[in-house]
């Protein structure tokens, strides 16, 4: 795929094996991209552009990190990373290692190029599944995307994610990329610790956060200690329709600990779920009842709890019927938690973020944001606990599990650790917030014999929240990148304003660690703003597991339901009907027409106004776009839509395609005309 590099160039190579190996690399790209007849190297050619831009040149360090994220023009990705689009409330898919922005997916924020909003009425009904109380909520907080399983492996077929400010949860179709539902918990105002799903994918698990009153009725701070209470919601997913179906999902009531993200047992632990928690004290603020800031407040005691819990338990105790409902939603009572063995805890290093299982889901991995160890307990130490009772109960009589009976590890990985994920070489891989750095430690075994300890730490710029490793949640990790999402910039990028972008870091963790490295042997690669929002989580799937289509199946598609409209205009059908004042419009789109131009209407008509695609070719995307009644469309080849207004508005309104789809593109317009 490369050329050879030319023999007039091998003879400057130098001592080294690994600068002779990247010098070739080098010449080779420069053989293939340039005809220039150069006879010097490429370092030195690029480092000679570089200075004419007043770039700093390059060492070969650096050259050898920019060639391995570098793909030339057509080579695709090997992952693709669907990150949290944070307060954009919506889904953004990048490619790894390019690091190179392909989507922003509109999830819970109307999208104008997507036309996703914006008078579809399939993708405002999708919207206006996550009002909240009939309000219009139209952003979002999303904050941890989780890619569906099959078997504990992401099988690219569906991406859901939480919107933590309305506790809502969307489903995305990876077929299509689009998102087809949202849910509003009936229990919960706000969630945090979603999503992530069980190994199969028939629960998507979203945990709470600050707690309240179920229903967010209204009940004073006084009564915190009776009245507030936390809980963690499965929603059952049903695969063949690509929904959760809400009627068949369940809450659990837990105290008013402030639960947090959760992660689902796999293979020894399937059926079990961990979330951690904080704010165990129950601190209500410097103007609640205890007069105590938040912060210090919930850091008040030394552990906070990690919530062990038996989902298959918990199923049976739903399906036999033994709930209560809140606005409907079954919730399965704190008592019956405790009654049926299905709740316990396990005390953990305080204010923690989340609760890691290891790829054979023997471990749980917690971080406290200030302890300086991770901590790993023992799934079957845990399970031997609860046979032995060993177990002290919380002030609402749960059990708390003997801490010294079920810790396998602690390792000491720096200040301020807060998320961990895996490889495939029995290395974990820790985000360290107030050093700013990744620590990479290896599991014990079964993973490495010589395990539990540290092998080294990479700084990373700045202020690190979670990480994310190819399939580094799952029972295969693939351990070939790691994604640093770091919360802070500073003096990164040029600064655009005092609003800086987030900067995610690529780092190349293929190297084993050596003891000439700090590093463990991990390298940074490259730096990426972003600033649409702030990721927080990201999961990376292998690029051959997704088969999104190319263009829809087939003409007249609906996205909203994924298959045909039967009534969706199609080639020679294309008409305008009229009855009283409701008029029907069937209209269909190709390179470079719409059928028909020309839309006669009168003031105060009600109007529904389908349009398909009727092009089948790749990419062959057309636009609608209706000025002054907020209409634009993106109409993917062989999509129907159907837009809904009151031609409340008179006046000559020319249409026109938005999408830049053929030379006659600008051609491609027609007028509807509202006469008073
Ligand atoms: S988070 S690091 Cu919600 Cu898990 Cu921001
Ligand atoms: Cu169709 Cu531009």
């Amino acid at each position: 795929m490369m050329a050879r590099p030319s023999p007039t160039l091998l003879w400057r190579r130098k001592p080294t094996l690994m600068i002779v190996t990247l010098l070739v690399v080098v010449v080779a790209l420069v053989a293939a991209a340039c005809t220039s007849g150069s006879d010097g190297n490429a370092a030195s050619d690029a480092n000679a552009s570089r200075e004419a831009a007043g770039l700093n040149p390059l060492t070969d360090e650096q050259v050898n990190a920019a060639l391995k994220t570098y793909l030339p023009s057509g080579e695709h990705d090997p992952y693709i990373m669907f990150a949290s689009g944070g307060h954009s409330g919506q889904m953004f898919v990048i490619g790894v290692p390019s690091m190179r922005i392909l989507k922003e997916i509109g999830v819970f924020t109307a999208e104008p190029w997507q036309g996703w909003g914006f008078g579809n009425v399939g993708t405002m009904e999708t919207l206006a599944q996550g009002d909240v109380n009939g309000n219009e909520v139209r952003w979002a907080d999303t904050h941890h995307p989780a890619l569906s399983e099959t078997g504990g492996e992401y099988d690219g077929q569906f991406v859901f994610i939480n919107d933590k400010a309305n506790a809502r949860v969307a489903v995305i179709d990876l077929r299509d990329f689009e998102t087809k539902q949202i849910v509003k918990n009936p229990i919960a105002i706000v969630d945090h610790g979603g999503t992530k799903v069980t190994p199969n994918t028939e629960w998507i698990i979203q945990g709470g956060q600050y707690a309240a009153p179920h229903g967010w009725e209204y009940s004073a701070l006084e009564n915190y200690d009776e009245d507030y209470k936390g809980m963690v919601t499965f929603w059952k997913f049903d695969r063949s329709s690509g929904r959760i179906l809400e009627d068949q999902s369940f809450a659990l009531e837990l105290p008013p600990y402030w639960q947090d993200l959760c992660d689902a047992g796999k293979l020894v632990s399937e059926g079990w779920v961990f979330c951690g928690s904080f704010n165990t004290e129950r601190a209500t603020g410097e103007s609640g009842p205890d007069g105590v800031p938040f912060e210090a407040g919930a850091s008040a005691r030394d552990n906070d709890y990690l919530h062990v819990i038996n989902l298959d338990k918990a199923v049976e105790v739903f399906d036999a019927g033994n709930t209560f409902d809140v606005n409907g939603f079954p919730v399965v009572g704190l008592q019956t938690l405790i009654d049926e063995g299905i709740l316990y805890f396990v005390p953990e290093p305080k204010s923690p973020h989340g609760a890691d299982v290891t790829p054979g889901g023997d471990y749980i991995v917690v971080s406290g944001k200030l302890d300086p160890h991770v901590s790993v307990y023992s799934f079957e130490k845990i399970q031997q606990a609860i046979a032995d009772k060993n177990w002290v109960p919380d002030p609402y009589g749960i059990p708390v599990l003997d801490f010294d009976a079920v810790l396998e590890a602690q390792v000491e990985v720096g200040l301020g650790p807060l998320h961990t994920e895996f490889d495939n070489d029995g290395y974990a891989y820790t985000s360290i917030f107030l050093d700013s750095t990744v620590a990479r430690w290896s599991l014990g075994p079964p993973y490495r014999d010589d395990g539990w300890k540290l092998e080294g730490t990479l700084p990373v710029h700045y202020n690190i929240g979670h990480l994310s490793t190819v399939g580094g949640d799952t029972v295969s990790p693939d351990g070939t990148y790691l994604v640093a999402l770091n919360k802070w910039s500073i003096d990164r990028f040029f600064p655009p304003g005092p609003l800086l972008p987030q900067n995610l870091q690529l780092v190349d963790i293929t190297q084993p660690p050596s003891d000439d490295s700090d590093t463990g042997g991990m390298q940074l690669l490259y730096d990426m703003p972003l600033g649409m929002g702030e990721p927080h989580y990201a999961q990376i799937i292998k690029a051959d597991k997704l088969a999104p289509f190319e263009v829809y199946p087939e003409i007249g598609y609906d996205p909203a339901i994924m298959a045909v409209d039967p009534d969706a205009p199609v080639s020679g059908n294309e008409r305008i009907e009229r009855n009283g004042n409701n008029v029907e419009i069937w209209m269909t789109a190709i390179r470079s027409h719409y059928t028909p131009d020309r839309v006669d209407l009168k003031t105060g008509d009600n109007v529904t106004w389908h349009i398909t695609n009727i092009d089948t070719s790749f990419d062959a995307t057309h636009g609608f776009a209706l000025p002054a009644y907020n209409i634009n469309l993106s109409l993917e080849p062989g999509e129907t839509a159907t837009i809904e207004f009151i031609a409340d508005q008179s006046g000559t309104f020319p249409f026109y395609c938005s999408e830049f789809c053929s030379a006659l593109h600008l051609e491609m317009a027609g007028y509807m005309l509202i006469e008073p």
